[in-house]
Parts: structure tokens; sequence; C-alpha cells
């Protein structure tokens, strides 16, 4: 069938068709990526997209909501019952966005704000030198231990102590562990912080019962939605009650005029099938990978910081391989594996060229792969790492890589269509 797309824009659709098959054809290991289902891809290319929604559900600015209000609602009670949550706001464009709103509905500019050191594995947004959150409040950075490369509540509490922040961030980007958002909660509240915990990376983890969540210990939890949620590429944030009304002004109109209403309508849907049976076992298998992936890099000689992983990521110290970050990953894409160079904790070398390489599981886990195939995978990023300029190799590896991907295609519907949707 000849699309809309293909007779208007043959270019565009040529290139969009070029980037379904570079997904499909490609080990996809990049941690905050993954497949969403043909419904959640509906619902984001719906006619939602045409409508100007500021405000919220019964108080707009603009008419023609007697559809949007309905939708934002059962999105807001998705997120509510998903998450256990007082208080749900699904309109925030990012993570980025959702974060930065989310401490501008607890302090002001100026305010001490102290979150994980991006180098170490915390967001941009946690206050990291180059982002404006830096600018825009005075920001302590914690680093990890460097020897154990985990979390120090000690060293935590001794600098919250110090600093005395106004809020204090729990969450990361590139953290293998699992987070003790309560212990996080404890030292906010002995120095008189709020806590905003940034879940992202983990959100389906969380909402699987997998790891434990930052709800009840967190005065607000900022999330994305698509990651291991599975949703669209979008943001939310869940609170008690008692900061609602401040979380809702944040973001409009605060930081935001009139919501992606598709993109909202889509997150609805991807909650529907996040509150399934269907979604826990997936969550289970995703982190059942990441450890068999572990395992097995381990065996190849791979350092991994932290020693290994408790969640999606794992996050490999190249150093004694002698292959620097970016030289491996740009090898590993030229071999249909996509990873992302990042930085390792205490890293000698500049963010722009790393020590090490960020891998995750939640898209092949999506693609139905097991742990049969990620020791696979470990044998081929092993093979790439020991022939790194021997194209012939990696070129081998390249086609090794297609067949799996062939044996494993991106499934057209991989949750069973949930009737109950409409009373979640
Ligand atoms: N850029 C995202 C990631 O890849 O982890 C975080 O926002």
């Amino acid at each position: 069938m000849v699309t809309a797309l293909e007779l208007y824009d043959p270019q565009i659709y040529e290139l969009i068709r070029q980037e379904e098959t570079r997904q499909s054809g490609a080990i996809r290991l990049i941690p905050s990526e993954n497949y969403v289902s043909k419904a959640v891809m509906q619902a984001s290319g719906s006619c939602l997209t045409n409508k100007y929604s500021e405000g919220y559900p019964g108080r707009r600015y603009y008419e023609g909501q007697q559809v949007t209000d309905l939708i934002e609602r059962i999105a807001q009670e998705r997120a509510k019952k998903l998450f256990k949550a007082d208080h749900a706001n699904v309109q925030p464009y990012s993570g980025s966005v959702a974060n930065l709103a989310a401490y501008a509905a607890l302090v002001n500019p100026g305010d001490t704000i102290m979150g994980m050191s991006l180098v170490d594995g915390g967001h941009l947004t946690h206050g990291w030198t180059v982002s404006h959150t830096s600018r825009f409040y005075k920001s302590v950075l914690y680093p990890v231990n460097p020897q154990t490369g985990r979390l120090d509540f000690d060293q935590i509490e001794a600098l919250a102590k110090k600093h005395r922040p106004k809020i204090i961030i729990s969450g990361a980007t590139a953290y293998p562990r699992e987070i003790d958002f309560e212990i996080f909660g404890q030292i906010a509240k002995a120095v008189g912080a709020y806590h905003v915990s940034d879940i992202a990376h983990v959100a389906g983890l969380v909402v699987a019962g997998i790891h434990k969540s930052p709800v009840p210990y967190a005065d607000i939890v900022s999330t994305t939605t698509h990651k291991t949620l599975r949703g669209p590429r979008g943001g939310m944030l869940l609170c008690k009650k008692e900061h609602a009304e401040n979380v809702d002004r944040s973001v409009f109109p605060g930081l935001q005029g009139g919501p992606h209403m598709h993109t909202l309508t889509a997150v609805a849907v991807a909650m529907a099938e996040a509150n399934t049976p269907e979604f826990v076992a997936y969550a289970k298998q995703i982190v059942k990978n990441a450890r068999a992936l572990a395992e097995k890099l381990l065996e190849y000689g791979f350092n991994l910081v932290t020693g290994g992983t408790d969640n999606h990521l794992l996050l490999i110290d190249l150093r004694n391989k002698n292959v620097p970050g970016k030289k491996l990953a740009k090898a590993l894409d030229r071999a249909r594996i996509v990873t992302n160079y990042n930085t390792i904790p205490s890293d000698p070398a500049p963010p722009a060229n790393p020590s090490g390489l960020r891998i995750g599981t939640p898209a092949i886990t999506t693609r139905g792969m097991k742990e049969p195939e990620v020791r696979q995978i470990a044998t081929l990023i092993n093979r790439v790492v020991e022939n790194i300029d021997d194209e012939s190799v990696i070129e081998d590896v390249a086609k090794e890589a297609l067949l799996l991907c062939s044996q494993f295609p991106v499934p057209d519907h991989f949750i069973v269509p949930n009737k109950n949707a409409s009373k979640l």
C-alpha cells in the first residue's frame, strides 16, 4: 500500500524506512532505548497531535476539549494506580523538563540542590556544571565511592550536613545497582531537604515490583515514560497530595505551554500495558538478561563498575582492555551492536572520549532474547574488542548480529490486548 507520506515526501519516507530497517537489523543495547508496541505507536501518531490543551482537565484555555479531558484523566488515573501515588502530572515533555519543574515546585532560584555527579552516573539536570540547573541553583554533586563504584551514604550524608541543600536528588542514568530510596529520604529529612527521586531509567522495574519504589520516600518522583517503562518519549511527575498544586502550577504555566496530547495519549496506552502480568515478566527478564550479560563479560575478563548489575544496565570499565570507549562504541556500531560510550567513576579520560561503555537489555528483551542470546552477544562484543582494528572480523560479527536479529524480529504486538484497560 502506498502511504500518504510516501506520496507526499518520498525523501523523508525513505529515511524513516531506513531507520526502521536499522532498528530491526541491530542489537540495540543503549539502556535508555526500547521498542514501543504498535498500540503506543498508533496513539503517538494519532490526530491528538492536532490539539492544543493548555491547562488541565476541566480548566483549559482552549475549547474543544471533550475528548482530551477524558484522555488526560485516564492517563492521570493510570499513573496514580501504577505508581501508587497520590497525584500524577502527565504533561512534562521530557525527563529534563520534569526535573526542572520538580525543583521549581519546591524551592527558589539560587537555593542549593544536591544530586549525583554526571561523570559518576547522574544526569545533566541533577545539577551538572554545563546544565542550566547549576546556574539556576547552587549545585552540590555527590560522587560514588571510587573503590566500589557504589553510592556511599556516609559521604552523601556528610555532604548534606555540610551544604544543607534544599533538595536532594536520588536516581541515576549510569548506575548498575538498585538505589535505596528510603535512605535518601532519611538523609533529606535529617537536613530539612526535600527529596526528589528521578527514576527515569528504572521506572519499568519499579512498577513491576522488582526495585523498591521511591514514592513513599520522596516528595516528588520524576520519570521519563520511555526506557524500561516502554512508552513514547515523554515525562511525568508523581507526588504527595501536599505538593500537587505546586507541581501542576510548575509544569503549566510555570515551564510549559500546551501538553503534547499525542504523547500523553500514548503514555496512557503504555501504562495500561505496564499494568499487566506480561509486563512484569518482561521486566524480570530484563534483569535476568543484564545479569547473564554481566556474567559472560566477566568470564571474558571485562571489568564491570560495581562488579555486576541489579538492574537493566552494565557499565564496562575498558581500561584493562586498552580500548577507549568511543572507539569501541563506533566499532560495535559497525558490527550492528549499538551502545554508548560513557564515563566511569573517577574517569581519568574526558567525557568526550571516556574509558567506559554503557550497555543495557530493555530493547533486546522486548525482542524476546533471553540468556542464551545474551551470552552470544557478550561473545560478539568480546570479538570486536579483541579485533578492534580488524574490519573483516567486525564485518563477520555484523553478519552474526544480523542473523540473531532475524531470529528475534521486532514484535508487532507483544502485549495481549487488555480488555480492562479503560478500568485501569
Ligand atoms: N539521555 C538519557 C540516557 O540515555 O540515559 C538520560 O536522560
